[in-house]
């Protein structure tokens, strides 16, 4: 149940919090879009099974979509599955996981008709082509009934969704009971079985908001933490810091967590460097694809249908020669222009809202210039601020748009983590699923008992907010199917409640004892604050991890020495320090932080080609190699030896071209 905002200030934390020991079948870790999927289905299935949510902040506003979204960018309509794998793999240059696409698109629909049902307004097109938003919409019917939605692209719909995630955290939240949801509880480790630790046993998290720590035993858990942000040095320094495209709180939880209790993880190579308005973070597809906006370069030309453009696609065919050019191919196009001197690139808002008006009454030109308001206040609102204070009228004046830092996730357009058993159907090929005991579990990663979903699932993008809601549903039937296979056995702990909490309380420990040695609390010679760490993790990855600072080039010795570092400074975690709960919670975050960045540079280590340009370079191996790395890279960690193992799996085709 959520506990309510402080009166003031941060709660202190002490040496000796309240320990809460529990025990459940099923427990969820996280409360974003797949979370909020699970807790929402799986009721329906579990009945004499016992579950547990265990959010880090409060679901209505929880995640990735928080600040609301414009559009939903999965809903298959009129398309195929089969088509909308073909999309994903031409996207994802290539190499995906075309079973759990194909799993995934067969059933993302339904969750969107749900959304509807539960109140999200969905634009809809009228009979003679016009487009309503969604209150004028509902008279129009549903999209379950028919009704058509407005497309921005093939595949994406418009939304009036500022509030689309209480929307769909009301309903998880009604289907699943107050009673069975910890809001405000971080969650900081996996717990294996101590008698098999290829199980899954439980996981160990503390409160936000009291000096509380949580012990639960499960047989079975979901990990859906979202994707890691805040991993490399941002664009914005000072006041801009917080900024970010992708949600600032998630970080890269879902895969420390996972990668930590032994799970095989995938194509943790790959990464999204989404192209943004410069500074504000504002989103692009609705200004490309319902807006029809054009980029141009210093010198007003448009770039991507230039000669040198097509050269520069030509050398990735088939994805660079393909109908829609692949997301990562359309950042390329604009780094070589930068790179040229022909920068900044420059979003011309100006003509497309004139050509969009030109037929409109002065009544409908209006209300457009509001939807293109719209767009970033239900998403990004930093970005309408940004244009308020910079007198940008986006009819009057042009915006720039520029390649953000990375970020890791496999929901969106990237594709990074965990290996995921597919479904159990005969088409899917024997190296794509496996069992337990006989049985295959859809979703389960290579530990038993444990699931994932949305931006936890690798190899397979695209799924967005929909998509990822669908994917928990999925898993919510899936755990329960585990559960009750596994009604005998008794989950076992290696550590007691007592060692559990002394780990994580151990930053406020090393502050309490220590902080006594200086006058300012955030210089000591024995600990280090997590802010100061975050600091030194950006400055590394910034520097020698393909961030912003080198174009996202790195080579073989640039990831020889920041993989040097991150090992020192997790050595230094060791050292961090918390006066408060919201520093302990940094402090946990900045060691998920490091873990996951560490397993993203390893694969680029590993991957010794340049698979997606545009979002990385190896500038040591510049080209796709096909013939030695059209393969999936899958790597273990193996914390009791702290060694990292890394391979080549195959990749199967499924779907034909
Ligand atoms: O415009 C812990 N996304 C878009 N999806 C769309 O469908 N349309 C869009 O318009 C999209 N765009 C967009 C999107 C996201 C953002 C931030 C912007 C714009 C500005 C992507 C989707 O939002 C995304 O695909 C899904 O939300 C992914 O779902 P999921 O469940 O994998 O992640 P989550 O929703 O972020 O939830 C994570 C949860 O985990 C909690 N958490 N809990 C306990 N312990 C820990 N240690 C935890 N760490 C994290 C979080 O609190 C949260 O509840 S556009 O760019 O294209
Ligand atoms: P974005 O706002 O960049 O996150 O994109 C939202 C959706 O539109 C995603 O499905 C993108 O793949 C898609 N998209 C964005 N820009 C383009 C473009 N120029 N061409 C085709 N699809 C795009």
């Amino acid at each position: 149940m959520a506990i309510p905002n402080k009166p003031s200030g941060e709660l202190k934390a002490v040496v000796d919090p309240e320990i809460v020991e529990k025990e459940v079948d099923i427990l969820i870790v996280g409360g974003g879009m797949a979370a909020c999927g699970t807790a929402f289905e799986i009721l329906k299935w579990a009945k004499d099974e016992t579950v547990l949510l265990c959010d880090k902040a409060a679901m209505e506003r929880s995640g990735a979509v928080a600040q609301g979204l414009s559009a939903i960018n999965t809903y298959v309509g009129d398309n195929t599955a089969d088509d909308y794998v073909r999309m994903v793999r031409n996207d994802l240059m290539g190499i995906v996981r075309e079973d759990l696409i194909f799993d995934l698109g067969r059933h993302v629909d339904d969750s969107v008709h749900l959304f509807e049902e539960w109140g999200l307004p969905v634009w809809k097109k009228t009979d003679d082509g016009k487009n309503v938003d969604g209150k004028k919409g509902l008279k129009l019917g549903t999209l379950k009934e028919g009704a058509k939605p407005v497309r921005t692209g093939k595949w994406q719909i418009m939304i009036n969704g500022e509030s689309y995630k209480r929307v769909v955290a009301e309903a998880a939240k009604l289907a699943l009971g107050e009673d069975n949801i910890l809001e405000r509880v971080f969650i900081v480790e996996i717990l294996n079985d101590k008698n098999d630790p290829s199980k899954i046993a439980g996981a160990v998290g503390f409160s936000t908001r009291e000096n509380k720590v949580y012990v639960i035993k499960c047989k079975t858990m979901m990990v859906a933490c979202g994707g890691a942000v805040n991993i490399y040095q941002p664009r914005s320094v000072g006041e801009g810091k917080g900024r970010a495209w992708y949600p600032v709180w998630n970080a890269g939880s879902t895969y420390t967590m996972a990668l930590r209790a032994g799970a095989e993880l995938s194509m943790m190579e790959n990464r999204f460097t989404p192209a943004r308005f410069k500074d504000g973070y504002g989103p692009v597809g609705a200004w490309f694809l319902l807006f029809k906006a054009k980029l141009q370069n210093a010198l007003g030309e448009n770039y991507v249908a230039s000669d040198s453009a097509k050269k520069q696609l030509e050398s990735y065919a088939p994805y660079g020669t393909a109908a829609i050019t692949p997301t990562c191919l359309r950042n390329h196009l604009m780094l070589f222009e930068m790179k040229e001197g022909r920068g900044p690139i420059i979003m011309d808002t100006v003509s497309a809202l004139a050509a969009l008006g030109s037929s409109m009454s002065p009544k409908e030109l209006k209300h457009l210039e509001s939807e293109a308001w719209e767009d970033f206040l239900d998403m990004t609102c930093g970005q309408a601020n940004l244009w308020c204070a910079t007198n940008t009228e986006p009819e009057k004046k042009n915006s720039e748009i520029m390649p953000t830092e990375p970020y890791l996730l496999g929901s969106h357009s990237g594709c990074c983590g965990i290996w995921c058993s597919g479904p159990d159907e005969s088409w899917v090929p024997a190296s794509y699923k496996w069992d337990v005991d006989g049985v295959v579990y859809n979703r389960m990663t290579t530990i038993k008992g444990l699931f994932t979903a949305g931006d936890g699932v690798g190899c397979s993008g695209h799924k967005f907010s929909s998509g990822s809601h669908a994917e928990g549903r999925i898993v919510a039937k899936q755990m329960v199917k585990y559960v009750r296979n596994h009604a005998g056995y008794k989950p076992e702990l290696a550590q007691t409640a007592q060692e559990l909490a002394d780990m994580v309380y151990k930053p406020v420990k090393t502050f309490i004892e220590n902080s006594g040695y200086t006058t300012a609390a955030d210089v000591n010679p024995n600990y280090c604050k997590p802010k100061g760490m975050t600091m030194r993790l950006m400055k590394a990855t910034h520097e020698y991890g393909a961030g912003t600072a080198t174009f996202y080039q790195t080579n073989g010795k640039s990831l020889e020495i920041v993989l040097d570092m991150l090992e020192t400074m997790r050595e230094d975690c060791e050292k961090l320090a918390a006066g408060d709960l919201h520093e302990l919670m940094r402090c946990w975050e900045i060691y998920h932080r490091i873990y996951t960045v560490e397993a993203h540079l390893r694969h680029i280590q590993f991957r010794k080609e340049t698979r997606y340009p545009g979002f990385y370079y190896r500038a040591d191996f510049p080209e796709q190699n096909d013939k030695e790395w059209f393969c999936f890279v899958n790597s273990t960690y193996d914390k009791k030896s702290n060694q990292w193992s890394l391979k080549k799996v195959d990749y199967v085709k499924i779907i034909p071209d």
